[in-house]
């Protein structure tokens, strides 16, 4: 912009940047060009297109888990938030610090119910633990400051900023300073206190882990607790962000299906939570439980999700004396490298064998993630990110905003070829910023969790239009076609051989690339 002045955008994308936002992931429209103008304006903050908008939240979501730190989004009205609600649903679920940016008609003409006019704050509300609509260019600046201050309040949440095109085209005030960021609260002496106590009276323990105490730090103290009391360490089926792999204290993850959970939790008399909740099934079923803990379990909070949780179990690893080395760490041990059947376990195993150190690995295989897993609890450390609020269409765009956040480190992003539909776009945004992403597509051509859940539920005997409604055989999807049209090099395999080559192929070199397993 010439001269002294500056518009309200500018003072926004200043203030973000200065406030340490350095990405942009976008979809923008005609009322976001103002927006977009100011990229060019300011220095420090990298645009990253997405072709769908789940795309771009995901990736904010995958950008988040692996920053510590929100990138923004730009979206497009009503219609383009809502095009990202999914995702952001994930991502609210998985804690993850996001600042939206959705543009908005200009004040003056939201009057005229001109036809891209919406109820945004209505799309927002569910998502966000923060939504504010900026009313004039000369506040534009301090209220997307306070939107990222808002996004950092632990343990991170949703921010969303709506912003006229009139408050982001007319001459604004000047940039905001960056806020004060909070820090999680200490937990009480008295939650340490009681947790203490109650791993020193010989009762069968479980302690659930959540958020930072996933990572490396929190673990330690974790299996360190471990070591000095026998508490067995849990994880919520689905986490944000699980470092594991050789070297690393080993949680146990929590199934998936309410009966096994409740199996998996049979004989725990107390159970302490780290910024976790109990568990409970993820759907209720005729007959099954829905809440899985024991109905005489005693439930201890250690530390809510807002509060620091590694903190406090240092804390009680150092009150119970526990020593400095923690129990369960995973040696590094790899499996021999399969032969014979192309299927999700011999995939497991070559992967296991071939990730490298510090991968980041996005997880939505569904129904053939179980392999990976069992695989790689003494592969190469590595971050896990999973599915955290079950609606699918997450694990491409995570990957791809993961990769962003990290450019040093291989992603490995391991999906089913339903859900990878519904978010493939994310494979163009790959080829177009040259991330380093591999892609392992599980194509049963199926919907095979709901084959599973519709005799679970007890739905009567299932006829060819319930099962078409599961088959996603016809036509087959091509993947190496879908991939190729998107720019990223692609191969279909159908042996463990093939399965190793393209793989070991993948990881020897930077760069997008999908390998189509067929099942
Ligand atoms: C947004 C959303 N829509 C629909 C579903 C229901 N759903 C759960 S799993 C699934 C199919 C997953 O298929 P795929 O990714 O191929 O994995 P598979 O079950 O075959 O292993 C569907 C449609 C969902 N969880 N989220």
């Amino acid at each position: 912009m010439n001269g002294a002045a500056m518009n309200g955008a500018e003072s926004l994308v200043r203030t973000l940047v200065d406030s340490g936002v350095e990405v942009c992931f976008a979809n923008p429209g005609t009322s976001e060009m103002h927006f977009v103008a100011a990229l060019d304006e300011v220095q420090g903050m990298r645009p990253v297109l997405g072709l769908f908008e789940g795309v771009v939240t995901g990736m904010a979501d995958g950008y988040a888990r692996m920053a510590g730190k929100p990138a923004a989004t730009l979206l497009h009205l009503g219609p383009g938030l809502a095009n990202g609600l999914a995702n952001l649903h994930n991502a609210r679920r998985a804690s993850s610090p996001i600042v939206n940016i959705v543009g908005d008609h200009a004040t003056y003409h939201a009057q005229y119910d001109a036809p891209l006019a919406s109820d945004i704050v209505g799309f927002a509300r569910p998502v966000s633990g923060w939504v504010h609509t900026s009313t004039s260019p000369l506040t534009v600046a301090a209220d997307g400051a306070r939107a990222v201050q808002a996004a950092m309040q632990p343990p991170g949440q949703i921010a969303t900023l709506i912003l006229p095109a009139d408050t982001a085209w007319l001459e604004a005030g000047h940039p905001a300073p960056k806020l004060p960021v909070g820090a999680p609260t200490a937990v009480s002496g008295d939650a340490v206190d009681a947790v203490v106590r109650a791993l020193r009276n010989g009762r069968r323990t479980a302690i659930l882990l959540r958020g930072a105490s996933l990572h490396e730090r929190g673990l330690v103290a974790a299996g360190r607790i471990a070591a000095a009391s026998g508490a067995r360490l849990l994880c919520d089926t689905f986490t944000a962000r699980l470092q594991r792999g050789a070297g690393r204290v080993v949680v146990e993850r929590l199934p998936y299906f309410a009966e096994q959970i409740v199996d998996a939790l049979a004989g725990v008399e107390q159970l302490i939570l780290v910024g976790s909740k109990p568990p409970v099934s993820f759907f209720a079923y005729p007959g099954k439980a829905s809440w899985c803990t024991p109905s005489d379990t005693a439930i201890l909070h250690l530390a809510h999700p807002h509060e620091d949780g590694v903190q406090a179990l240092e804390s009680v690893a150092d009150a119970l004396g526990a020593p400095d080395r923690p129990a369960g760490v995973a040696d590094h041990l790899l499996p021999d490298m399969p032969t014979g059947k192309l299927d999700q376990f011999s995939a497991g195993k070559v992967i296991a064998r071939l990730l490298p150190e510090h991968a980041i690995v996005s997880d939505e295989a569904a129904t053939s993630g179980l392999g990976f897993g069992l695989a790689t609890v003494t592969a190469a450390p590595h971050d896990h990110l999973s599915l955290t609020g079950g609606s699918i269409g997450q694990g491409l765009p995570l990957a791809t905003g993961a990769a962003v956040a990290s450019p040093d480190r291989k992603v490995v992003c391991l999906h089913g070829d339903g859900g990878a539909m519904y978010t493939l776009q994310a494979l163009w945004t790959q080829a177009r910023e040259r991330l380093d992403v591999t892609t392992v597509v599980f194509a049963n051509h199926s919907y095979a969790i709901l084959q599973i859940e519709l005799m679970r539920v007890g739905a009567q005997a299932a006829g060819p239009k319930a099962l078409s409604m599961l088959d996603l055989g016809d036509p087959e999807l091509n993947w190496v076609q879908l991939a190729t049209g998107m720019g990223v090099e692609a191969v279909r395999v159908e042996t463990v051989e093939a399965f190793t080559d393209a793989f070991a192929s993948a990881m020897g070199q930077r760069g997008p690339r999908l390998i189509e397993v067929m099942l």
